[in-house]
């Protein structure tokens, strides 16, 4: 193994809980890992930035204060939302801006909450709230292809990885948690207890083995119709 392979690999494996943070109230750790995307013979090794991992207080004293409602952006631009995959403590909204000449019609009937902000144009901004926990994916009833995916969480504590996988949570107190992650590719959410502070490397692996791409339908149920403004 070369020395930059084998320092990659430490810091992988590293789990770093690093002193509390200067000021006043309770000690704040930072909890470092990294994610792995198990996937099929063949395929390439996977960008980490589209997975989300989360913590939920899971022992005594996990009553602490909800988290504060957040307003993030997704873009339509050229026929794509900008970015992909936007995390946000349940009760966030996002907008979504059109940055494209010509209308689009963002919708979820995602179980959790579904919503259709119906066609508009140029210029125009519409907004969704995620009141509930979830994955939410999101597409426009116009152009099949734009695919992005909210996920709300219920917990302040949420990162999203670098492309190699490794992720920091801030701000958290010594607790019993599990630690949630999440990737579109994967057949279901990672799940695993977390000790903070403790001593052993946060490694969570999704499994992504048997992700199949398959078209989604039109916010009507009903596959989507080929037609001139769905040619990309
Ligand atoms: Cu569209």
């Amino acid at each position: 193994m070369s020395p930059g392979r084998l320092a990659f690999a430490a810091a992988a494996l590293a789990l770093l809980l690093t002193r509390p943070e200067p000021g006043v109230g309770a000690r704040r750790l930072t909890v470092r890992g990294t994610v792995v995307l198990e996937e099929g013979a063949g395929s390439a090794p996977g960008d980490l930035r589209g997975a989300v991992v989360w913590l939920v207080a899971s022992g005594d004293g996990a009553r602490g204060r909800a988290p504060e409602p957040r307003a993030d952006t997704i873009l339509m631009r050229d026929r794509e939302f900008e970015p992909h995959v936007v995390a946000v403590p349940a009760g966030g909204t996002v907008a979504f801006p059109n940055r494209d000449p010509f209308s689009h019609n963002v919708f979820t009937n995602a179980d959790p909450g579904p919503f259709d902000l119906g066609l508009y144009r140029r210029g125009a901004t519409r907004a969704a709230s995620f009141a509930r926990p979830g994955v939410y994916p999101i597409y426009c009833n116009i152009h099949s292809k734009m695919a992005s995916f909210v996920v709300a969480v219920p917990t302040r504590w949420v990162a999203r990885p670098a492309a190699d996988g490794s992720f920091a949570i801030d701000g958290v107190p010594p607790g019993r948690y599990a630690l949630h992650a999440w990737h579109e590719r994967a057949a279901a959410e990672a799940v695993r207890p977390l000790v903070v502070p403790g001593d052993a490397p946060v490694r969570v692996a999704l499994d992504a083995r048997a992700y199949v791409a398959a078209p989604h339908l039109n916010k009507f149920g009903r596959p989507y119709a080929v037609t001139r403004a769905d040619r990309y």
